[in-house]
Parts: C-alpha cells; sequence; structure tokens
C-alpha cells in the first residue's frame, strides 16, 4: 500500500503549507529548540525547527542568495563578514563566492543545527570547512557587543523572532551592529513576511532607518516560507545600493540573483512600500 505522508506548517493560527513527504530523516531536541529533517516529495530535504521551515534543497539558494548578494555588491570592498544564525551554512557559502572575502566569522547559537546540516544538507554546509571560516557557537547579541569596528558585512540570518531569535529583531541589536561594522559598513537582515509580518518589518526599517544613514527593503519569492514573499532590509553606513553602478558587479554562479535585478529590487510593491512610510 501507498503510504500518504504529509507534512502541515501551521504557519499564523488559521494558515499554513503542506508537503507530501517520504520520510523523517532526523529528529534530536537541542539544548535550544527541537529540530528536524524531513524528505519532501517536492523540496527535497527540509530543515525545520521548532516546526518552522529554516531551509530546503530545491529552494534555499533564494534565500540564502537574496541575504547575501545585495549587501555585499553594496560594498565596495568586503573582507570581513560576519554572518549571525545560519548554522547550515549557506549564507557563509554565498559569501565566500565573493573574492574579496578574507574572513568569513559563523556566530550560531545552536552548535547541533552546525553537525547536522553538515551531515544531511552537506550542498549547503560544504562551505562551512573553507579555511577562511570562522566558527562560533554563541549567542549573536554577544558576539556583537565583543567585537565593535571589526566587520565589513554583517548578516543576520535568524529564526523568526522567537526564544533566542526574539533579540536579533530588535533596535538595541541593530545599534550593536552598528558598532560592529566599519565605517563604510553594511548589514542585512531577513525580515519575515510581507503578508503576515507587516508591523515587524514597520517597525525594523524605522529602527534601522533611525540608525543608519541608508535603509533598504527588499523582497524575493521563496516558496516554502510564509506566504511565499519574502523581506530583507539593509542598513548602510556607507553607500547606497541606489548608487551602484550594476555595470560593475560581476558574474556569479548563482541562481535567483542577477545584476539586472539588482536596482529593480528597491522598486517595491506598493503593499510593501507602505512598510517604509510609516503606515
Ligand atoms: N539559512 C536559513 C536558516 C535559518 S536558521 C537560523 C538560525 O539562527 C538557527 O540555526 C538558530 O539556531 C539561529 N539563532 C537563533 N537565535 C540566535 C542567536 N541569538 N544568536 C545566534 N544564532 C541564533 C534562518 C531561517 C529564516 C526564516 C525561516 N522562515
Amino acid at each position: 500500500m501507498d503510504m500518504e505522508l504529509w507534512y502541515t506548517e501551521k504557519q499564523t493560527p488559521d494558515h499554513g503549507i503542506t508537503s507530501k513527504i517520504r520520510r523523517t530523516l532526523y529528529h534530536e531536541q537541542t539544548d535550544f529548540q527541537s529540530m528536524d529533517v524531513i524528505e519532501t516529495k517536492t523540496f527535497g530535504r527540509m530543515l525545520v525547527l521548532d516546526g518552522m521551515v529554516m531551509t530546503t534543497d530545491e529552494d534555499e539558494f533564494v534565500y540564502h542568495e537574496m541575504l547575501t548578494h545585495v549587501g555585499m555588491f553594496t560594498h565596495p570592498n568586503p573582507k570581513k563578514v560576519l554572518v549571525v544564525g545560519g548554522g547550515d551554512g549557506g549564507a557563509i557559502r554565498e559569501v565566500l563566492k565573493h573574492p574579496s572575502v578574507e574572513k568569513a566569522v559563523l556566530c550560531e547559537i545552536d552548535g547541533r543545527v552546525i553537525d547536522v546540516s553538515r551531515e544531511y544538507f552537506p550542498a549547503i554546509a560544504g562551505a562551512l570547512s573553507d579555511e577562511r571560516v570562522d566558527i562560533q557557537v554563541a549567542d549573536g547579541i554577544q558576539h556583537i557587543e565583543a567585537h565593535k569596528g571589526e566587520y565589513d558585512v554583517i548578516l543576520v540570518d535568524s529564526t523568526e523572532p522567537v526564544g533566542p531569535a526574539v533579540g536579533l529583531f530588535q533596535k538595541p541589536f541593530y545599534q550593536g551592529i552598528y558598532d560592529a561594522l566599519k565605517p563604510d559598513g553594511i548589514m542585512v537582515a531577513q525580515t519575515e513576511s510581507p503578508w503576515f509580518n507587516r508591523d515587524l518589518i514597520a517597525q525594523v526599517y524605522q529602527d534601522i532607518s533611525s540608525i543608519f544613514p541608508v535603509a533598504r527593503l527588499y523582497t524575493a519569492s521563496i516558496p516554502t516560507y510564509p506566504s511565499g514573499l519574502w523581506s530583507f532590509t539593509l542598513g548602510s553606513k556607507g553607500k547606497d545600493p541606489l548608487s551602484v553602478d550594476v555595470s560593475e558587479i560581476p558574474e556569479l554562479e548563482t541562481k535567483y540573483f542577477q545584476p539586472e535585478l539588482f536596482h529593480a529590487l528597491f522598486k517595491l510593491p506598493r503593499f510593501v512600500e507602505v512598510l517604509t512610510q510609516g503606515e
């Protein structure tokens, strides 16, 4: 008999996503969260933390490329980069595609996410073995406090604002990032769904605009994340992404990002644009 197994995530109290699965490959309760690896028919392997999809084999490229390359190409010469969270290694893999990078620090609070990603998601986590990578198993908030003026680019690849990630969406953390960046530094944070997290996006945009001279919001399509439309918020101490000359963006091996998309990203759909205008 053909078994019908389905994974359902209740993304809001009233709406969810459901996907047919072949099997559960791994389950663990870590010190910080519950962690599952499941094999879906449509999106390949899926990493689930506390019942929420973090990444899948098939659509991870969108999130990791779009979290990384917009800020990295806005910075004139990113050498030292920090990823907060992101224990699967996908953002680090994209950071290392930039030849200027000398050091990429991963600060992930839950070491078990790193270990399990290495085992079950080698195409995502493989870059963690690169010699330019420095892995710190620690709270991103404390790491930021202890490293003032060190980084060219800081990427916040965090879980939803629950548990240890709550502080990663709050103003003191963004001020800490500002202080941890060099004078022309740039940050990009994943900032959830323009459908389901409107207040959060508006608040984070306001906080980042009040700290950084330049704030920009952009979106990308990520089918396994709530609503399928995702937002990213960029803060810059130096260059405005709108002033980047796209003809100077070198070709990288990417599947979603391309130089011609760069400026179009900041032309937001109106229902998203209002979130930058103090709704
Ligand atoms: N690369 C896509 C996967 C993630 S995972 C986000 C990671 O952030 C998790 O491994 C979690 O353990 C880590 N994390 C949470 N809080 C902290 C903290 N305070 N310091 C350091 N790391 C932390 C992101 C998914 C994006 C959204 C999914 N809808």
